[in-house]
């Protein structure tokens, strides 16, 4: 049994958790945060996420902040074997890469400023933006899913930041892979009901 309440917030990276609890078809409870209002940064909301930021996600005693953290729980949880590949599945170490890979790696390559100096990218955590890009381009020319014929949470995971790169057009000259594979994922019944409570 579920017992979920996610925080949210509208025109937010809220959205991936969203997603994947449309994906998933459980009840969920929303709470509103209001970001405009500094309602983040209230003592009590502090008290479910420290960092002061949506989405946080309760589900009973289990309370669990950053996107990747929450569509880890929630597909291991409830979908173990479907959205999130068994614990001995082959596919495990590939889904884990790409939801870890999504804030630490594909964000700040595309959010940080990047000089495309390769000497300086090898001592970043994260690399160059031009590597991060080649790298997702080769992952998805196979597709249909980041696993290939199987969608996993680690499509909702990073294909949402993706979709939101592109849309903020933080990706100049997007590879073709990369605009069919947002295409693809934005034609799922779940990612449309969550877009528009994200973006109303
Ligand atoms: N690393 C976090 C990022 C969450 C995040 O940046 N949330 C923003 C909204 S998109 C936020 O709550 N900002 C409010 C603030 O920092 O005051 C995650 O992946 O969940």
């Amino acid at each position: 049994m579920s017992d979920i309440t996610l925080y949210f917030a509208p025109a937010s990276r809220a959205f991936t958790a969203r997603w994947l609890l449309e994906e998933l078809g459980l009840p969920y409870r929303v709470k509103t945060v209001s970001l405009r209002k500094g309602a983040q940064k209230s003592p009590s909301y502090l008290q479910i996420n420290s960092m002061g930021k949506v989405p946080a996600l309760t589900d009973g005693p289990v309370t669990v902040s950053e996107n990747p953290a929450i569509c880890i729980y929630l597909a291991d949880r409830y979908s173990l074997g479907n959205l999130a590949p068994r614990l001995d599945a082959a596919e495990r170490g590939s889904y884990l890469r790409w939801m870890i890979f999504s804030t630490a790696v594909f964000e700040p390559a595309i959010y940080l400023e990047d000089d495309g100096d390769e000497l300086a990218a090898s001592g970043r955590g994260w690399g160059s933006r031009s590597s991060v890009l080649e790298v997702l381009d080769d992952a998805l020319c196979v597709g249909p899913w980041l696993l290939g014929e199987q969608f996993s949470a680690a499509d909702v995971m990073l294909g949402s930041l993706l979709s939101i790169a592109l849309f903020n057009q933080r990706i100049a000259q997007p590879a073709e892979s990369l605009v069919r594979y947002a295409e693809r994922l934005s034609r799922r019944p779940a990612y449309e009901r969550a877009a528009k409570a994200t973006w109303p």
